[in-house]
């Protein structure tokens, strides 16, 4: 039986179907920075989320969802895509991912051959690169994303090692190529596609995901099938899975070999307003941390105040979250919450003492790695990675 994005509302933009129904509320958030403005609009599958773009769907996680728990809900989980193209309708009993290029023998296979091989789980972060964007001074071209292009969900599936070795990988491999089901409007933009190195894509981490917090993957986060890449930055989590290229020599495709890349220096960054002498393909987060109970701004009776909040990192896991109160004056090391996996957000917690007047809260994690983040932000053409110390205004009285 096909399966159709549900419709109540189609649109149809110059040239092409412009497919999702979606339903605008009146209501608008503001961002705290310039062209800020952002429609909540509740897409199939999806409760209000922040519309950066609509077509294609591009959707910010209201930030008061981190607050709710270390697992962000499906339907407030975020969306991007880069082309508008989008699969409206896919037959889950006729879908099939391919395996193919410098293997012994190319497959085929049906949802059913997948969810038949030994099934495997991880709680794990996906972060967009240019989660927290807007934020950055100078600004940069991209989307104006504050720090909701992020999310943390249980993902289950099959390692992409088990199915590359279905296939078996032809020795001599070097990179592996992903594809998915959307592609571009017109020929001439290129069609969004990933690599990983083959040591990488048969670490047996790497995962075809087709479900998401125990149910199917949402359509606007990949339905049926998409890759699940722990660590690394978003761009590698190809939606729409249906192909699968081993290859003997690096992947030239646009998407690794022009965008997603930062300068190849220590901090990823360079001068403000400085292009990079040169650059290498995105790899895995940085450490961040988040205050998510206060907002900048927010008003608090003045005495003990409860903090919380979340970290995360590439992999080594949070060994640590400091709080000062004093604008980095002096630090406190929080309390850590319920360990999910060194992919997870990780919850923390602490009651700091706020005396009447104004404050300002930082919030610091150390990963297990030995990194932590910087006070100031460490600024890239791109604006990817940003991970500076966050600072929360918050007045007590
Ligand atoms: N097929 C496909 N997969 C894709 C993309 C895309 O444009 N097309 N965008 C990538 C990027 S840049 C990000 S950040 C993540 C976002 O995942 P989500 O939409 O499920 O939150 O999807 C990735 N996978
Ligand atoms: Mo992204």
């Amino acid at each position: 039986m096909r399966k159709e994005i549900p419709r109540r509302e189609v649109l149809f933009g110059a040239g092409a179907l412009a497919l999702v129904g979606r339903s605008v509320l009146a209501a608008e958030v503001g961002l705290p920075f310039g062209n800020g403005e952002r429609p909540l609009v509740a897409y199939p599958g999806k409760r209000p989320l922040l519309q950066m773009t609509a077509r294609p769907p591009q959707l910010e996680t209201p930030f008061s969802v981190f607050d709710e728990g270390v697992i962000t809900p499906n339907d407030a989980f975020f969306v991007r895509y880069h082309l508008a193209d989008i699969p409206t309708e896919i037959d889950p009993d006729t879908f099939r991912l391919r395996v193919q290029g410098y293997v012994e023998a190319p497959v085929s296979l049906a949802l059913a051959d997948l969810k038949a091989m030994p099934q495997t789980e991880v709680v794990a972060v996906n972060q967009c690169s240019g989660n927290s964007r807007g934020f950055f001074e100078p600004r940069m071209a991209g989307g104006q994303l504050a720090n909701g292009a992020m999310g943390c969900a249980r993902w289950t599936g099959v390692s992409l090692k088990t199915v590359l070795d279905k296939a078996g990988v032809k020795a001599g491999s070097v990179q592996v190529a992903f594809e998915g089901l959307d592609g571009p409007v017109i020929p001439e933009t290129p069609d969004f596609a990933k690599a990983l190195n083959i040591d990488h894509a048969r670490d047996g981490e790497v995962m075809l995901a087709w479900g998401m917090n125990g149910q199917e993957l949402p359509w606007l986060n990949g339905y049926p099938l998409r890759l699940v890449v722990p660590g690394l930055y978003g761009t590698y989590w190809v939606k729409h899975l249906n192909a699968i290229t081993v290859l003997d020599k690096p992947f030239e495709g646009f998407w690794m070999k022009t965008a997603y890349r930062i300068p190849d220096t220590p901090c990823a960054c360079t001068e403000p307003g400085k292009a990079a002498a040169s650059t290498v393909p995105i790899g895995r987060f940085n450490v961040r941390s988040f205050l998510t109970n206060l907002i900048d701004g927010a008003s608090v009776k003045a005495g003990s105040t409860p903090l919380r909040g979340i970290a995360f990192d590439g992999g080594s896991g949070i060994k640590t979250v400091e709080v000062s109160a004093n604008d980095g004056g002096t630090w406190l090391p929080a309390k850590l919450g319920q360990d999910f996996g060194r992919y997870a957000f990780r919850a923390w917690t602490l009651d700091v003492d706020l005396p009447a007047g104004s404050h300002i809260i930082r919030v610091k994690a150390t990963a297990n790695d030995g990194t932590s983040q910087p006070m100031e932000p460490r600024w890239n053409p791109a604006g990817y990675m940003r991970n500076v110390v966050e600072s929360t205004r918050v007045r007590a009285a």
